[in-house]
């Protein structure tokens, strides 16, 4: 493409090109950048040159508002939240801080009159994919809203050189692709090296006399890693506040690497270099299924060790004592992969900094607080007592000495009760020993949180019931939400805008002004531009798909959409029955009349997953045969859309009718998703789990599609002996569905491809498929029923949305400054820039 982006004189200072907001400067800035950092002529620069020379230009005008944060955080006696989390899904960048800097019609006017669009140049950055889904989502709303509400605050995670993979279809199955997110350079971070941390591994301890001689215990390790600090800013909404991603690169130690290579042990030398950065390589694919393998064992302790090293460095250097830590540090462990850290900092309080035990431990529980995001028990972290010795030596022996005097302590309340000692105890007996990880998470926390209202009751009851009866006032609940500026202003901008004008733009801070909506809700004017506006997003991604999976749709049926990692418990296949339902019901009687629909789904399997990957494939199998079929005349479609991100949602979440919330009741911890379809004007057909109760207590009974057992229903049935195929028998339709998803009907060649998946539901159906597979079905049909009437639906929508305040993370954030960090905002004011002085 032909532009003028060079073609800009230069008579201005360095200081205005990287500050200026005029869009004269913005051009003028934006091909010097072109130039002077990419490198590049107009001429010869490509879409990835853009968006470099545009995101340098935005980072510009970032740092003056990021530098006096940090400037101020430093000054002032604050407190600050530490979120620690193994993944930050942070979605792209650029679009973001132009909206949250109030830069985004400036920018695209200069881009456009560099003879570019915009929306092109932002499709160039790459999804930042160091996140497997809602967990490492969440830490990213999580951010966004702590900047936005002035909140000192920090993320900590690893700056993994490889994110979660990118997931190509290839007949119907899933292929990962290694994402190589970093390979034309990241322009948002930047390199700390002057704040580079040690971090031990292995070897062992031994006890040594202090000069008073005191008794202490060191650590010996073989081997020391460093952690490398790479910046990114986070910028809150309309404010000054910029705060600090901070992702530790693991590499070499350097007295290592010489040691090898002064003898001459090349090898060798090469050898540590390469084991010391597989720590940050690659992030681990599995969403609530972890994986036991030390290498993800290593990728936790460096984090923990590296975050809380820094934050007592830079607490020491300002107060220059550790008692007072609990007063000016929050640390939020984003489920247990962050659990260490309880171990960590003992150590580096009673070993490094030679505190008494009792003192650094009344530190180190009023400093945590543990947040548990599931239920599933499999999902709970354990990790073998020998593998921790082997990896973590010190951290074992003090992990043993909180446990002993923890069960000291319970026998004191409970004595006489075994079981009780052995369920609470941080060690699991019999069958190898191992360290549960959620356990020691609440032993050293203040607080334990759930994310739901009804996943903080089922852990009372249920998983950490025996801790809840020591301490029920450590736990309280904080339902999750999601950024309104993300998820609604960014990825639905003409929707956003017939808000504003409507109701004004405070909504974007304050989202219960979303109620406002409803004075507006017999406006025939209003209710037709909102649904033109949906039309419109429904039409975007009706190209999007003929553009990648080939397949025309039509706009005016209803878009129908599941987007969420491949889980079964998620119970994408109970959709997928559905739709073979009705596509059997379309070949029994091809007159049959139908509401229109297309069935959107997309979501990453674990690669070791076999069944969630066979789900893939059967989704692919059934669409290939339902789209071809010309009996079908269109009125159902199956699409499956690769590759499912945070980017990728953006289009997805505007254009859908109808969200699928359809977990197995008392599975899914909360859901995100869901609670972005909603503000997006989609309506909900779900179950009675995780935040979708919330979400139908707050849009109404009426405005919600809600079928199944519920979770209490499910453990009864569970408990009394639950058998699937009495189901099978005894129903007709599901009958002839499962079997032919058995015979090979929809995959013809490979007669037995599906059976696994039809013999596990026959078998077993730990999630309960068939026994809601027709109150499913029923409620599809209601759906259909009220999509005739444009009117209701309209109502509905309009409704959802107005409701949907409740579900920004910006309330939940301030639960959790009230009720567990006690922090309070800090305002940012900027000064003036000045080169003399900075
Ligand atoms: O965390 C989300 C919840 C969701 C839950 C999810 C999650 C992960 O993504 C990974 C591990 C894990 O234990 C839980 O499944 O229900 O909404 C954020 O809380």
């Amino acid at each position: 493409m032909q532009t003028n982006v060079a073609n800009q004189t230069s008579n201005i200072t360095v200081e205005d090109d990287r500050t200026g907001l005029s869009i004269e400067t913005l051009k003028r800035a934006f091909a010097d950048n072109l130039f002077y950092i990419q490198g590049k002529l107009s001429i010869l620069a490509n879409f990835t040159d853009y968006y470099m020379a545009l995101s340098y230009t935005t980072r510009d005008r970032l740092l003056q508002r990021w530098l006096q944060t940090l400037k101020v955080y430093h000054e002032q006696d604050i407190k600050t939240v530490y979120y620690l989390s193994a993944e930050f899904l942070m979605g792209r960048h650029l679009g973001n801080s132009l909206i949250n800097l109030d830069l985004y019609e400036s920018i695209e006017q200069a881009v456009k009159e560099s003879g570019l669009d915009l929306t092109e140049v932002l499709e160039q950055e790459p999804d930042p994919g160091l996140g497997n889904g809602g967990l490492g989502r969440l830490a990213a709303c999580f951010l966004d809203s702590l900047a936005t509400l002035e909140i000192p605050a920090m993320g900590y995670g690893i700056r993994y050189e490889f994110g979660i993979f990118n997931q190509s279809i290839q007949h119907g199955w899933q292929v990962e692709i290694p994402d190589k997110w970093l390979k034309c350079g990241n322009p948002w971070e930047v390199v700390r090296y002057e704040s580079t941390v040690q971090v031990k591994f292995g070897g062992h301890t031994e006890v040594y006399n202090d000069d008073r001689g005191r008794p202490h215990t060191r650590w010996i390790p073989s081997f020391t890693v460093e952690g490398i600090p790479h910046d990114t800013p986070v910028p809150g909404y309309q404010t000054n506040t910029v705060n600090t991603l901070r992702l530790w690169k693991a590499e070499a130690g350097e007295d290592f690497n010489f040691q090898a290579f002064n003898s001459g042990d090349y090898d060798g030398a090469v050898a540590t270099k390469i084991k010391s950065e597989t720590i940050s390589k690659v992030l681990y694919p599995n969403d609530n299924t972890p994986q036991g393998r030390q290498l993800r064992l290593e990728q936790q302790f460096f984090f923990v060790s590296c975050s809380l090293q820094d934050i007592i460095r830079r607490h020491l250097k300002k107060y220059g004592r550790l008692d007072n830590l609990a007063d000016h540090a929050a640390v939020q462990l984003n489920d247990t992969h962050p659990a260490i850290s309880i171990a960590e900092m003992m150590r580096l309080l009673v070993d490094d900094h030679q505190m008494f035990w009792d003192e650094a431990w009344r530190i180190t529980q009023s400093t945590f607080a543990y947040t548990n995001h599931t239920l599933m028990p499999e999902a709970l972290e354990k990790w073998g007592v020998p593998l921790f010795e082997s990896l973590l030596p010190r951290h074992l022996e003090i992990i043993y000495e909180i446990n002993h005097r923890f069960l000291q302590d319970v026998q004191t309340w409970f004595p006489d009760d075994n079981e009780l000692l052995l369920r609470l105890s941080i060690i699991e007996e019999g069958g190898g020993k191992k360290v549960r990880m959620a356990n020691l998470a609440t032993i050293g926390s203040h607080a334990v949180n759930g994310v739901a209202a009804l996943h903080t009751e089922l852990l009372k009851q249920d998983v950490l019931r025996d801790f809840y009866k020591l301490w029920p006032e450590k736990f309280n609940n904080k339902t999750n939400g999601v950024t309104p500026r993300r998820w609604v202003l960014l990825a639905n901008p003409t929707f956003s805008e017939l808000i504003t004008e409507k109701i004004g733009g405070s909504w974007l801070k304050h989202l219960d002004e979303l109620r406002k909506l409803e004075t507006f809700i017999d406006d025939p004017e209003f209710r037709d531009r909102w649904r033109q506006i949906k039309q419109a997003n429904k039409q975007k991604l009706a190209d999007y798909i003929l553009a990648h999976n080939s397949v025309e749709v039509d706009v005016n049926s209803i878009f129908d959409i599941q987007v969420k990692r491949i889980h079964e418990y998620k119970r994408q296949h109970l959709d997928l029955l559905h739709i073979i339902g009705l596509y059997l019901r379309i070949k029994q009687n091809p007159n049959i009349k139908m509401t229109p629909r297309t069935f959107i789904f997309g979501g990453k399997a674990a690669p070791g997953y076999f069944m969630a990957k066979l789900i893939i494939k059967a989704i692919n199998a059934v669409a290939d045969v339902v789209n071809r079929d010309p009996d079908v005349h269109g009125r159902i479609k199956v699409v499956f859309l690769a590759n499912f991100s945070a980017s990728l949602g953006q289009l997805i979440y505007p254009a859908a009718d109808l969200s699928e919330q359809i977990s197995t009741a008392g599975k899914e911890a909360s859901g995100t998703g869901n609670m972005k379809f909603t503000m997006n004007g989609a309506l909900t057909i779900g179950t009675l789990d995780g935040a979708n109760i919330e979400i139908r207590e707050e849009v109404g009974d009426d405005n919600f599609f809600l079928f199944g057992l519920t979770a209490a229903e499910v453990e009864k049935m569970k408990y009394e002996g639950y058998n699937p195929r009495d189901y099978y028998d005894s129903n007709e339709e599901l009958r002839t569905v499962l079997d032919r998803l058995a015979m090979g009907y929809f995959s013809p060649g490979e007669k037995d491809l599906f059976k696994p998946l039809v013999d596990s539901l026959l078998h077993h159906d730990d999630y309960m498929l068939l026994a809601d597979y027709q109150a499913y079905s029923d409620c599809q049909a209601k759906v259909s029923d009220a999509y005739q009437d444009i009117e209701r639906w309209t109502t509905m929508s309009i409704l959802n949305v107005a409701r949907s305040g409740k579900f920004s993370s910006d309330r939940t954030i301030k639960e959790y400054c009230d009720d567990i960090w006690n922090v309070k905002p800090v305002k940012v004011e900027l000064e003036p820039y000045d080169p003399a002085r900075a």
